[in-house]
């Protein structure tokens, strides 16, 4: 699986919070109170100041985060000061970066060059803008790229908040190595923990100055807490550092008690998506067989839904990226569902696109594959859902007759009642988004099923086994 972006940064994190026993981020904001007509001698005063006052909370504190004023105060290169200090203190830029990208990837660029090892980037730009970051993150030795999906002031919850599960999503998506999460609110950190699952990082701003209480995100899945004002306008920044360190680093945490995999996030938000465009129905249904199910699933709905449509995309390109051993020249669409997402996948990934009639055509060539295959191409199947594998080994017998080489089937939902087990004696391994079984118990865990229905789900689909 593909790791995030920012492994070493991630790494000099981990190292410090175990050297100094913190999860504190010191913000150095001393410029914020510099007039801006200050005299020349100031900005070098203030570089002395910004080192100085790294070293004295160097023991205490995980990372140094630089701001605006201080860049525009006192230089760029005051970076390059402060790694002579504090070589082991990574360092964060936060420029929060909001623009094109273009734009962007210059910003990131001269921050790179200047020594930062990470930079804050906004959520809401969107993936084109924040790909320029991350393609230059990667430029530059694979330096962090912090997404603001929240954040800890009052105005955040008129514009942000309510967008922050989708720039959530985002953040997974893209692989950034953390987020920016309100330290004011700790229940808003638990959500996105749960919606970010444990591997990207939480940084969360807000704490003491601005209200939130040391310790208080951390103990709600936050991984570091950025704390400013209470350290550097402390009478002893040193004292207070340390004092702060203790109660960050004593709490026992959420992402520690539940570790979230990108596959559990995954999982949750292809739940959410069938159920909310009513792809996926319980109750009682009788099916083509006769027998009666708890739960039908009709996938061909979420087509008239663009954006849950679009997302049911995304997640099959985020399932590719994770595999990428899985590699094939064309992808053949199953008939009728199976179709429209093959189309859709193979126009995202500029992949040439086949599909299998399931009778074939009367008249002219009598033709069951459409599309141009050579002999000898690679073909991933794709459909909607397996129930015994039939369809799928139909289909995959016309391909291989016409000389493709088949040996994946990737569908979205896995009923698991045979499909596995059939495929494989076709030499064909069968993946899915997620087996029936995951997204139940999904669902239950999401309040979407009580108990008592994900008990009687798992119990039939375990009797049809
Ligand atoms: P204090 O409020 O002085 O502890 O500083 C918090 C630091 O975090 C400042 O540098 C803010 O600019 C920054 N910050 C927030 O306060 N809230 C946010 O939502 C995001 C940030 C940030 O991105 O760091």
């Amino acid at each position: 699986m593909a790791k995030l972006f920012g492994q070493a940064f991630i790494r000099a994190l981990e190292k410090q919070t175990r050297t100094n026993q913190t999860r504190i981020i010191h913000a150095l904001d001393i410029a914020n109170t510099l007039p801006p007509d200050a005299p020349d001698s100031a900005r070098k005063e203030l570089i002395e100041n910004a080192c100085h006052l790294a070293a004295a909370v160097n023991p205490h504190v995980v990372a140094i985060k630089l701001n605006y004023p201080l860049v525009l105060a006192a230089g760029i290169e005051v970076a390059h000061h402060l790694k002579m200090v504090v070589p082991e203190l990574p360092l964060i830029a936060d420029f929060k970066v909001a623009d094109i990208d273009n734009t962007n990837a210059w910003i990131a660029r001269h921050t790179f060059a200047a020594g930062f090892d990470a930079i804050i980037v906004q959520g809401f730009i969107g993936d084109d803008a924040i790909q320029a970051v991350l393609d230059e993150a990667r430029r530059y030795g694979d330096r962090g790229v912090i997404l603001v999906v929240d954040m800890s002031h009052p105005g955040a919850m008129q514009f942000i908040h309510p967008q922050t599960q989708q720039l959530a999503r985002l953040a997974v998506k893209l692989k950034v190595t953390g987020v920016i999460a309100p330290g004011t609110r700790p229940e808003h950190v638990s959500e996105i923990r749960s919606w970010v699952g444990s591997d990207p990082l939480i940084l969360a701003p807000g704490v003491g100055a601005q209200g939130g209480k040391p310790g208080s995100v951390i103990k709600a899945g936050a991984d570091y807490e950025i704390i400013g004002r209470s350290i550097y306008q402390a009478k002893h920044p040193a004292i207070k550092a340390k004092e702060l360190a203790q109660q960050t680093f004593e709490v026992k945490s959420l992402k520690r008690r539940t570790a979230i995999t990108r596959r559990d996030v995954f999982i949750r938000d292809l739940a959410m998506l069938l159920d909310d465009t009513g792809a996926i129905n319980f109750g009682s249904f009788t099916l083509a067989s006769g027998k009666t199910s708890p739960y039908y699933i009709d996938l061909r709905v979420i087509p008239s839904y663009p954006r849950a449509f679009s997302s049911l995309i995304d997640l099959f390109i985020q399932w590719l990226e994770d595999h990428p051993k899985i590699v094939f020249d064309r992808i053949a669409g199953v008939p009728t569902a199976g179709i429209s997402f093959a189309t859709a996948i193979c126009n995202r990934l500029n992949v040439p696109l086949l599909y299998v009639r399931s009778k074939p055509k009367k008249y002219g060539r009598q033709k069951r594959v459409e599309g141009i295959l050579n002999p000898g191409d690679h073909v991933l199947v794709v459909d909607d859902l397996i129930t015994d594998g039939g369809s799928k080994i139909d289909a995959v017998n016309v391909l291989r007759k016409a000389e493709a080489k088949v040996t994946e089937v990737l569908v979205v939902v896995d009923r698991e009642q045979g499909g596995l087990e059939q495929l494989a004696r076709e030499k064909l391994n069968l993946y899915s988004l997620a087996p029936i079984t995951r997204l139940v118990k999904a669902l239950g865990k999401e309040k979407r099923l009580t108990k008592q229905e994900v008990n009687q789900i798992l119990a039939y689909i375990s009797e049809q086994k």
